[in-house]
């Protein structure tokens, strides 16, 4: 048999270099797609650039997907490739609405064209629980989106379950709770806050600001979450698995750690700014991930304690070059 190839879309964020690794480390043909831009954005990917094949196609453009799956006959499809970032998706609420929601159908149309074989993996998010209707949240939990990107995944949710019930595609809609890691995107709050929290240690800024502290989030470690992906696409048939760790913290609590690593008081540096507060907001998110544990296996390993130490040291580490950790 020859080597296994995957597609990731979204391979320059945070979970597609990751999961990258992952299945660079399992001996996999891994090709990543990527969208034109006029600068490349591989910082996540550079170490692996010699390892991988990267092709050009859009979420907007359903030819170029097709094209795409032609030319590279994927055994295994990771959708990761969205509009990611909540806030945004209240200012630019359709164009999240093209990539987050119908991007979806586009790349399973391609599926479905060019090899109904291909075993399909949809990223899917708790923030479709939004206001809980139950705590803590599992496959079975109704769903209260609260956000126009909350919206959109609920959409890619259902047709990946359509596209499965309608056609027999083997497509799991992973649902997964934040997850984070020295890779996350600047402009998340756990990012946010173990950059400012060493940006102030290391007296390169005064203060850091924040909107809702009492918000509370089932934190996990992203190398982790990448592992659950794959295993979803290892099982005899399809289902859809929450991911998480079963814990919740506040974004205070983060705050507090972040800090008190660096020998500082959070209360004198983070100031709050109304206008970082949400239209609507998601307060809490709580995983039961019994059902990923007991079919798949898949546990974590890193506590939330770890893991903001982890992000602060390297922050930490960077800034006190002053050199921006994502090569800017
Ligand atoms: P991320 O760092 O924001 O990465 C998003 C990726 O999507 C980037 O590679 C981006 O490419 C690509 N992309 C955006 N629009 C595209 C388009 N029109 N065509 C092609 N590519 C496009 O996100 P992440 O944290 O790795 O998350 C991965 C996925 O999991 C996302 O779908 C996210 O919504 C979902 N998710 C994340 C979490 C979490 O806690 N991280 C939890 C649940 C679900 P550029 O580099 O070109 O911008
Ligand atoms: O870090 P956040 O922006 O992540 P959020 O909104 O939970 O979304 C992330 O997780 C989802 C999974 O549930 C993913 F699907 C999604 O793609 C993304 O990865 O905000 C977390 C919490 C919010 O309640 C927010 O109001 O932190 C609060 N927060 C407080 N101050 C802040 C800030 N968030 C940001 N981004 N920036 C702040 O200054």
């Amino acid at each position: 048999m020859g080597q296994r190839c995957a597609l990731i879309t979204g391979i320059t964020g945070q979970d597609g270099s990751y999961l990258a690794e992952h299945l660079l480390a399992r001996d996999y043909r891994v090709v990543g797609m990527v969208r034109r831009a006029s600068t490349e954005s591989f910082e996540r990917i550079a170490h692996l650039v010699d390892r991988i094949e990267l092709e050009q196609a859009d979420l907007l453009d359903q030819l170029s997907l097709v094209n795409l799956l032609q030319r590279v006959r994927p055994a295994e499809v990771y959708n990761l490739a969205a509009q990611s970032f909540v806030p945004t998706s209240f200012s630019q609420p359709l164009l999240t609405g093209e990539f987050t929601a119908l991007g979806v159908t586009r790349m399973l149309e391609a599926v479905r064209l060019v090899d109904p074989e291909i075993r399909f993996y949809q990223a899917s998010s708790s923030e479709m629980f939004g206001k809980v209707q139950e705590t803590p949240q599992t496959e079975q939990t109704p769903f209260y989106p609260r956000s126009p990107y909350g919206v959109a995944k609920l959409y890619g949710h259902w047709i990946t379950i359509n596209y499965r019930e309608s056609y027999g595609i083997y497509a799991c809609s992973g649902i997964l709770f934040n997850h984070e890691s020295p890779r996350r995107g600047r402009e998340f709050v756990t990012r946010k806050i173990a950059e400012g929290a060493a940006r102030i240690a290391l007296g390169l800024q005064e203060d850091l600001r924040l909107g809702n502290l009492d918000a509370r989030r089932d934190w996990g470690y992203a190398p982790e979450y990448v592992d659950a992906m794959w295993r979803m696409l290892q099982q005899d048939a399809p289902a859809d698995y929450v991911v998480g760790t079963g814990e919740y913290h506040s974004c205070r609590e983060f705050c507090e750690i972040a800090f008190g690593h660096l020998g500082l008081d959070y209360r004198d540096h983070v100031r709050l700014d109304p206008e970082l507060l949400r239209p609507a907001e998601v307060e809490t998110l709580l995983a039961d991930p019994s059902r990923a544990r007991e079919s798949l296996g898949w546990s974590p390993t890193t506590s939330f304690e770890e893991l903001v130490r982890i992000m602060v040291d390297a922050e930490t580490a960077h800034w006190r070059e002053h050199k921006d950790p994502a090569g800017r």
